[in-house]
């Protein structure tokens, strides 16, 4: 009966063992973990937009080379996610199309605009930070396709997390014009950063749910307070502050207490009325139009190619 295999189900995931495509499982968990990992699949792709916006500028070979490979990176992430999402019986470009048509979201980070090479650095540390401390977790989610992606995935953004910073070190060490450019990215990003881990966890619908599944295996808050745990030694390696006044040590939570993120602006951009999000969608839309006839000769060609084969 579903009651018996419902219980079986939660066995698996108690024990910590994999749910695999094959297996039993709740419709409420096929629908979670496709809203999730399409989303997480749809922010990989718009996600090459804000970095992509500099590589025709990127300031020496060396930059440009590390960037291109750090954004072509992006695109692998995107589409392991859209796989592992095929595994749950949906297609991928049914996806598409909900990203195109603004039927489905993706992180609200990827909406703001990139004004200087500095935001390349700053996206790299803070917004590849936040992902990774997001992500690691993941690693161990209970539906096997959606972990086993994120390994490869962590390892990749854990490179971009060095290049960033590593670009800021030597920004930091150069002129006091490259030191504000780096400060003022900081200033912009910070904020964005912090939202990109979701609402706070009394105002997170999904959270108890996707705990109990072990698709999620910490709550937005608890991953937001590690982030900032880490990145503040880091910013006094780099020499910048952060632009929150409330930022201090707490000795007795062994924590850093810290400033509201304005949810209003977070809903907002959520929502779509983000700087960018108008353009990122568009942009998006243009490239799918303009690969229509690769996707037509590779049909026409596996036609073929399977008549062929069958004569
Ligand atoms: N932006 O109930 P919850 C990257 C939505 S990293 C937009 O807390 P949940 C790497 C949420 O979907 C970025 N929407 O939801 C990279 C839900 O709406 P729905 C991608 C957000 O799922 C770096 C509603 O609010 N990473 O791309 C956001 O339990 C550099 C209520 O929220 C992932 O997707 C947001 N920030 O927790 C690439 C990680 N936050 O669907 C290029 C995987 C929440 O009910 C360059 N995802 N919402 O209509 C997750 O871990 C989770 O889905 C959370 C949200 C934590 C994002």
């Amino acid at each position: 009966t579903i009651d018996d295999l419902e219980r079986q189900f939660q066995q698996i995931v108690e024990a910590d063992q994999r749910i695999e495509p094959r297996d039993w499982m709740p419709d409420g968990y096929r629908k979670t973990l496709i809203r999730q990992i399409a989303q997480h699949a749809h922010s990989e792709i718009i996600g090459m937009q804000p970095e992509g916006n500099w590589l025709t500028r990127a300031p020496s070979l060396r930059r440009k080379a590390i960037l291109m490979a750090k954004v072509q990176d992006e695109a692998g992430h995107g589409l392991y996610l859209y796989s592992a999402t095929e595994t749950l019986g949906v297609d991928r470009a049914e996806l598409t199309e909900n990203l195109i048509e603004g039927r489905q979201k993706y992180s609200s980070i990827f909406n703001y605009p990139t004004l200087s090479f500095a935001d390349v650095g700053v996206i790299g540390w803070l917004v590849d930070g936040a992902a990774i401390c997001n992500q690691v977790p993941l690693c161990r989610s209970s539906y096997g396709p959606y972990g086993r992606a994120m390994i490869r995935v962590c390892k990749e953004e854990s490179f971009h997390q060095r290049q960033g910073f590593e670009l800021l070190m030597t920004m930091m060490s150069g002129t006091q014009a490259q030191r504000e450019m780096v400060q003022e990215s900081v200033n912009r990003w910070w904020w964005p950063s912090l939202m990109m881990f979701g609402p706070p966890d009394d105002r997170s619908p999904n959270s108890a749910q996707s705990m109990a599944w072990r698709i999620k295996r910490h709550t937005n808050d608890e991953l937001r307070q590690r982030f900032v745990d880490m990145s503040v030694p880091q910013a006094e390696i780099l020499g910048v502050t952060f632009p929150d006044p409330d930022l201090r040590w707490n000795a007795e939570r062994g924590s850093y207490d810290f400033g509201e993120p304005d949810w209003d602006e977070f809903m907002q951009v959520v929502k779509g009325n983000g700087a960018t999000s108008v353009e990122r969608l568009k942009n998006r839309r243009s490239a799918h139009e303009n690969g229509a006839w690769v996707r037509a000769a590779a049909t026409a060609f596996a036609a073929r190619a399977a008549t062929a084969f069958a004569a």
